[in-house]
């Protein structure tokens, strides 16, 4: 055959030769579905697993908070990014919701779970059932109440060192004494326990500070007002300051406290967390006195996580996000560069 002649005079061996005319005759051009999964696009050469062979389910804990939206889009924007196929339930911040998705997600036998736990228990047997189905789960933005074993790495902010931080900036605002309400988040979720115990650490050093009142308004701007009002019923004037565990209730305090007739950010100081969209602002207008940052763009470390997991590669147990505080001064400056 006059092609067999061709290629053996550019020197190709027999076994190349018949495994390329085989190819051409057989099947004339191969589309990437028909070629051994090894060279299918995205995925290594090496056997493992690329992003385009994983299938993922994530149990998003809701759309409660503007830090929350942002956490989903970034979820989202990267798994299309990536072309990861993405199985996605929002549990509008209902426990038994999650629950219900990761056994979802364990019929369909996805490759990884992530889930954002919205409180910290009540998860060891969905875990177990995961993990007796050989699917990792990835920990995101929240932590949960279980055997190290039941989740393979928890990517989050520090809590703790948030609520460090929020009474750092709120002892420098009252000049060491002075009274403060306090709107909770979620109770029994991660943020909302150590948002409020690290605050509490700080102030241990400045008896002339006191936390006269402390309740949740579950991360939402709405019960984020109702509660102020509350706080403002009982307390008016004799209220220094306000510590909000996130952004949204702050903004809903702060429509509760001109409505009252107090200046918020003058009368009534006012640090939250977050630093999403809606503080910048608050800031900018005067009416907020500081935000520590709280990063919800997790979507790139997730993924990124989840295929080392999936291809059997060691992640570190837990990896904290790298954040700051934002001031008024420059919030107008920094506010178009910032993601959410
Ligand atoms: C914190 C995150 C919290 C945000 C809130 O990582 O879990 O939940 O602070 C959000 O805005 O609702």
């Amino acid at each position: 055959m006059r092609i067999m002649k061709w290629l053996s005079s550019i020197g190709l061996d027999k076994i190349v030769i018949f495994t390329i005319i085989f190819n051409l005759t057989a099947c004339g051009t191969t589309t990437a579905s028909e070629l051994p999964k090894a060279t299918a696009q995205g995925t290594p050469a090496d056997g493992k697993k690329g992003y385009h062979d994983l299938v993922v389910g994530f149990a998003q804990i809701g759309a409660e908070s503007e830090w929350r939206t942002a956490n989903t889009i970034s979820i989202k924007e990267e798994a299309e990014k990536l072309g990861v196929e993405l199985r996605f339930s929002d549990a509008q911040q209902k426990q038994e919701n999650q629950i219900k998705a990761i056994r979802s997600f364990i019929a369909q036998q996805v490759d990884v779970i992530g889930v954002s736990p919205v409180v910290e228990t009540g998860w060891k047997s969905v875990f177990q059932e995961a993990k007796e189905a050989d699917i990792p789960v990835i920990l995101v933005d929240r932590r949960a109440f279980v055997p190290e074993e039941l989740y393979t790495t928890y990517v989050g902010s520090d809590f703790l060192e948030e609520g460090r931080n929020a009474a750092r900036v709120m002892v420098g605002l009252l000049g060491g004494r002075g009274k403060i309400v306090e709107l909770v988040g979620t109770v029994g979720s991660a943020p909302a326990t150590d948002r409020y115990t690290g605050f509490r650490e700080i102030l241990e050093d400045y008896p002339k500070i006191k936390v006269i009142a402390s309740a949740s308004g579950d991360f939402t701007q709405a019960k984020g007002k109702e509660v102020m009002e509350d706080f403002l019923r009982i307390y008016g004037d004799d209220i220094d300051a306000l510590y909000a565990h996130n952004d949204d209730m702050a903004l809903g305090a702060i429509r509760a406290i001109e409505e009252y007739g107090l200046k918020p950010g003058e009368d009534i100081k006012i640090v939250s967390v977050d630093a999403a969209h809606g503080a910048f602002e608050a800031m900018i207008a005067g009416k907020l006195n500081a935000t520590v940052e709280c990063n919800p763009l997790l979507g790139p470390q997730f993924f990124d996580l989840a295929l080392k997991v999936v291809n059997g590669e060691p992640v570190p147990k837990r990896i904290k996000s790298e954040e700051t505080i934002f001031f008024p001064h420059n919030a107008a400056e920094i506010l178009p560069t910032r993601k959410y």
